[in-house]
């Protein structure tokens, strides 16, 4: 039976393109609502799959659930991940071409869950074998411990995805994992030495402050109380009710044995995380002179101690700095200000080189040896669009990732709509749509976008600061549609006296953001000062060794500005999808309280209208609302026509050719495409689908008499 078409009226539309009124964002939003309220999360626009947060466990993910969705077709079973996920892996193994699953929305949605049941679907679909059980076990529990590391309650999401992941399950032609390779996005190391309030630190300090062994504590000179550190106490909120950080880091330790860690791993991993703890502790003091230095002896020694250097080349690196100038070396004292930036840039450095040698590790352990050709099934999960109250760096790069991903939605959508009409030689008609690329321009252009203009900034020798930044942004980029600040509005605008002086303000497609200009340029420059990379190059501890390699003390090349490099890496990202075949997931957040059943038309609207939703579905009933393959709905509807009842001998397109005249389909009314009918509006299908159920009931009865007369 198709699912798609059940109980229209209790449940609303399992796809919304069935819609009668599909132009009204007010009548999607309705369905979405009605099923919401019945605990029916996912809908479609056709083969996209729309999902609204629970916010509660509705049990929608056994393995019993997964099993229904075997081999199942598409819209014979009800929407649900695992029918995006089922559909993408039979077409990989069917057309032998890799698949990509883009999971977006805003943060909060709900991406990093559903991408966790599409990599438990994708690696539990076939046959058990030990070597088969071994990557499959790996890749499951590679996603414990880069959330221990990479994720963090905001005021969002209390485990808010702090960088941004692309994860290839590498598969064999029966879609066995072979193996798996993991791309790492921007981690958000400014919350290493800064939370706002509310907000917490990366999960794993607090894990290993709750979860470890008073032995294993005593020997990393820790407490138990996170309100001990400052790392840890500046937002406020170092307790979770909905996390228990004990049990988080038992889930974590087995992860990384799985993964075949050595206890020596772990023992270097854990005496970083704990050295960056004590480091946020060091104060410093100022001298009869007026320069840094640290007074708090045991916090220099512990840190010293577990980073494996020397205590007494540590403190001069973060107390002094040494510059060569031609044939010169000149070593400064820094002032207390500058020796706690020291202080803080090194604690972000060095955990942003220990998450990305996690992944390398993670990867090397996930790397395949099997020699047989792989296709690869992707899973994308970034973090999702950003509004704080305060917005940063963070969030300007953040936002720039999703405007991009937005364009890869629209290009592939529009893209492939128009395929197939093509491909079934059916006329086209033009949607109108918002295209998102002057944004992306905006950011990213060369020599003319933002960080083309922050990075000439940063290269500036003397005066540059983040003011003078903005001034030149305004200067630049002041008449751009979507660019706009307190200088560039006109002083009759209502509006002028909601901006503030250091801010400058994007309309993005999902609407606009304030970007406080402070710490711009040093977080885009993202310099360690040279006397620290030193100190950690000849660190005893062998991560450490390795992620602070000696050539680099030697590179006379300024290394690109830290915006340039995450636009490379997202260009490159750009690519791998739109080489994929795409699928995807589009994640709404129902209201901004983390409440299970509590709808907010307000903000549910806003983010349909955003998402571009309204547009995919237009773009999808442009012309014909319903498409089915001429096989799928013969074997559906055969019975209504004498001709092709019981079975219809010839090709499926004649069949359907005489149960539509049969049906007195009106010419307007569908066109046969070159493998299906396309059916222009809903009713026509449901007229066909009301009189299939009169039929069914009917040949039921019959079949009853039929039977009863044999009793
Ligand atoms: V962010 O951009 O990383 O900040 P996500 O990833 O979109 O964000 P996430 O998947 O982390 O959001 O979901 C947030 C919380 O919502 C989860 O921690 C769950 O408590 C809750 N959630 C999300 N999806 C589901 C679901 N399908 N079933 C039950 C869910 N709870
Ligand atoms: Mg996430």
């Amino acid at each position: 039976m198709e699912s798609v078409l059940e109980d229209r009226d209790r449940v609303g539309v399992a796809d919304a393109i069935l819609l009668e009124d599909f132009k009204n964002v007010e009548a999607f939003c309705d369905n979405l609502h009605k099923r919401y309220m019945r605990n029916i999360i996912y809908t479609y626009i056709g083969q996209v799959l729309v999902t609204v947060n629970p916010y509660k466990d509705l049990g929608l993910y056994t393995d019993a659930a997964m099993e229904t969705y075997r081999r199942a077709n598409f819209y014979q079973v009800p929407p649900s991940v695992f029918a995006i996920a089922e559909t993408a892996f039979r077409s990989m193994i069917a057309e032998n071409e890799d698949q990509c699953i883009l999971i977006s929305g805003e943060s909060g949605a709900g991406k990093t869950e559903a991408s966790k049941q599409i990599l438990r679907y994708v690696a539990a679909a076939t046959l058990h074998q030990h070597e088969i059980d071994h990557v499959r076990d790996r890749l499951l529990k590679s996603n414990p411990v880069l959330e221990a590391f990479g994720n963090a309650k905001t005021n969002r999401n209390d485990n808010s995805s702090r960088f941004g992941k692309y994860m290839d399950i590498e598969c064999n032609f029966k879609g066995d994992p072979l193996g798996g390779h993991i791309l790492n996005y921007l981690l958000e190391k400014s919350r290493v030495v800064h939370q706002e309030n509310g907000e917490r630190n990366f999960h794993v300090f607090y894990q290993l402050l709750a979860g470890s062994s008073e032995e294993v504590l005593a020997k990393l000179h820790l407490t138990r109380d996170p309100a001990d550190y400052h790392y840890l106490r500046q937002g406020n909120s170092s307790r979770l009710t909905s996390v228990d950080d004990k049990s988080e880091f038992e889930k974590v330790l087995t992860a990384l044995k799985v993964i075949e860690f050595g206890d020596d791993e772990i023992t270097s991993i854990n005496n970083i995380v704990a050295a960056i703890l004590h480091m946020g502790n060091i104060i410093f003091t100022a001298n009869d002179e007026g320069n840094a230095i640290i007074n708090s002896s045991p916090e220099i020694k512990h840190t010293s101690e577990l980073l494996s250097c020397s205590e007494s080349t540590l403190t001069a690196a973060l107390t002094h700095r040494t510059i060569e100038a031609r044939d010169d070396i000149v070593c400064s004292p820094l002032s207390v200000e500058q020796a706690q930036h020291c202080r803080d840039a090194l604690a972000k450095s060095t955990y942003e080189r220990l998450f990305n040698w996690l992944v390398e590790r993670l990867n090397a352990s996930l790397r395949s040896t099997d020699k047989a050709k792989k296709t690869l099934f992707g899973i994308l999960d970034i973090y999702g669009f950003e509004i704080f109250e305060r917005n940063g760096y963070e969030q300007f790069c953040i936002n720039y990732c999703n405007e991009k991903l937005q364009q890869v939605f629209i290009e592939l959508t529009l893209r492939s709509e128009q395929e197939e009409y093509r491909r079934e030689g059916i006329v086209w008609e033009q949607v109108p749509y918002f295209d998102n690329k002057i944004i992306c321009d905006l950011v990213e252009e060369k020599h003319k976008g933002i960080i083309s203009v922050m990075d000439e900034e940063c290269l500036r020798p003397g005066d540059a600061t983040d003011l003078t930044l903005l001034a030149k942004l305004n200067a630049q980029l002041g008449k751009h549609d979507h660019f706009s600040s307190y200088e560039t509005v006109d002083i009759n605008d209502k509006q002028k006296k909601t901006f503030g002086n250091e801010e400058f303000r994007l309309r993005h497609y999902a609407g606009e953001v304030s970007y406080n200009i402070r710490g711009f340029l040093d977080k885009n420059n993202d310099l360690l000062y040279r006397d620290l990379k030193q100190t950690m190059t000849e660190s005893g501890n062998p991560i450490l060794a390795k992620v602070f390699p000696k050539k680099e003390l030697v590179a006379k090349k300024r290394p690109v500005t830290a915006a340039t490099q995450f636009k490379l890496s997202l260009s490159k990202l750009m690519d791998i999808l739109m080489s994929k075949q795409p699928s995807y997931i589009r994640c709404i957040k129902p209201n901004e309280h983390k409440r299970a059943l509590d709808f907010n038309r307000e903000l549910v609207t806003h983010q349909v209208k955003y998402l571009g939703l309204m547009e995919n579905l237009r773009v999808r009933r442009a012309g014909f609302a319903y498409r089915r393959n001429y096989e799928i709905f013969l074997e559906r509807y055969k019975s209504l026509c004498p001709k092709t009842w019981p079975n219809f001998k010839g090709p499926a397109k004649d069949g359907v050719q005489h149960l539509v005249e049969s049906l007195k389909f009106s010419a307007d009314e569908y066109r046969m495409g070159n493998t299906k009918i396309f059916i222009r509006l809903p009713k026509t299908l449901f007229r066909t689908e009301d009189a299939y159920q009169v039929r069914k009931g009917e040949l039921a009865t019959f079949l009853q008499a039929r039977v009863k007369c044999f009793i």
